[in-house]
């Protein structure tokens, strides 16, 4: 059997991890070598696997749990791309509030699937404005208990890469490194920008052609990280919108924009909320990454009788309240033009983390 390469790229909410993963894929098959991603969430019903399905590439999913806690269900997703897709490479992206990926998910790998894996360094992502605020010893506008997951994430990298280098300055990146150097010395500290490219050829270079993976194991208290991951509610939802001629971009806008404000106004801290509104061939994406300013909104999904609205949202409060917040939101919008019949929604906030594995030494 060949053996593939596996790209593991972890990070907080909103880091950028499927911007990333959908770049990569494309150089990477333009490069001729066939590619299979899998995304990961604890429940169905996910923008992410949606949004990297929209393209040639072959994705496999792992949902109901982190890959921590259903390792096996990891193992599956890489057979599965290995043998449908006859994968040479395969990048996975865990879900953006877990951590000690290298004790319960690296070393694991190396150990179980020698011969068959080759386990690229662990790749954080970090947003450089949440990092910034992080380093500046605040808690980047989280609950401190997610931004104990964060820090956790950071300290385990091997390989630390600061995204959405577009974002911010030339001067203010190269201070930025600087500083994460200092903070985080046994991390290889790389830039990146999924949009202008940057930074893009020399990481995939480094993740390509190295297998020194999981370097090292952290020191993670399980019940703060259970209450980071706690404190978030979790929503998940995919409904079916009707009505004529809707401009479903001013929809979208609409809805988002409500939304937001109204985590604004409570002063409740986002992780991520993403929205996927798709028409036929056309579609719309939304994401909100903290407050109002992060709101974004690309492509288009044109004007329609009919279209599909995929919601994932993960924001500081009760599931109770998200799921409250989010039906009434959606009924206020558009209410009398627009019908709309809820396919799927599970609402949760994640349980205790209970790793399948956790490896107490660094697998050779
Ligand atoms: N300007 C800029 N925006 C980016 C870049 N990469 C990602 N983004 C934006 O950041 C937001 C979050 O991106 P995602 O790729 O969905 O983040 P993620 O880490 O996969 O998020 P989760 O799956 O929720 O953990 C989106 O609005 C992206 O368009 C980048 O390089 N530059
Ligand atoms: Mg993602």
């Amino acid at each position: 059997m060949k053996t593939t390469r596996l790209i593991l790229v972890g990070g907080f909410l909103g880091a950028g991890k499927t911007t990333l993963l959908w770049e990569a894929a494309q150089r990477i098959m333009n490069g001729g070598q066939r590619v299979g991603l899998i995304t990961n969430d604890q429940a169905p019903e996910l923008v992410d696997t949606a949004i990297l399905s929209r393209d040639e590439v072959k994705v496999a999913e792992v949902n109901g749990s982190c890959f921590c806690c259903n390792f096996p269900g990891l193992i599956e997703a890489t057979k599965k791309l290995k043998k449908e897709a006859d994968a040479d490479v395969i990048i996975a992206e865990p879900v953006g509030s877990c951590t000690d990926l290298s004790a319960t998910i690296v070393q694991p790998l190396k150990e179980n699937l020698r011969g068959e894996l080759l386990v690229s360094p662990l790749t954080v992502l970090a947003d450089p404005m949440r990092l910034t605020d992080i380093l500046n010893g605040g808690n980047a506008g989280l609950h401190p208990s997610a931004a104990y997951i964060f820090r956790k994430q950071l300290e385990e990298s091997d390989i630390l890469l600061i995204s959405k280098a577009d974002l911010i300055s030339a001067e203010e990146l190269v201070l930025l490194k600087e500083k994460v150097k200092l903070h985080f010395p046994d991390s290889e500290v790389m830039t990146v920008s999924s949009v202008s490219g940057e930074g893009m050829d020399e990481w995939l270079n480094k993740v390509q052609n190295s297998t020194d993976a999981g370097k090292r194991l952290i020191e993670v208290d399980y019940d703060v990280y259970a209450e980071g991951e706690a404190v978030l509610g979790w929503l998940n939802s995919t409904i079916e919108l009707t009505g004529e001629s809707i401009d479903w971009d001013a929809f979208a806008r609409k809805l988002m924009q409500s939304l937001s404000s109204q985590f604004d106004l409570m002063n409740a801290s986002v992780g991520h909320v993403k929205i996927l509104i798709e028409s036929g061939e056309k579609y719309i994406v939304s994401n909100l990454t903290g407050l109002n300013k992060t709101l974004t909104f690309r492509e288009s999904a044109g004007t329609g009788n009919a279209a599909r609205l995929t919601v994932n949202a993960r924001v500081e409060m009760s599931p109770e309240t998200l799921e409250d917040i989010v039906r009434k939101t959606l009924d206020e919008v558009e209410g009398t033009t627009i019908s709309k019949k809820v396919v799927a929604l599970r609402c949760l906030s994640p349980g205790r983390p209970n790793p399948t594995y956790r490896f107490d030494h660094v697998v050779s």
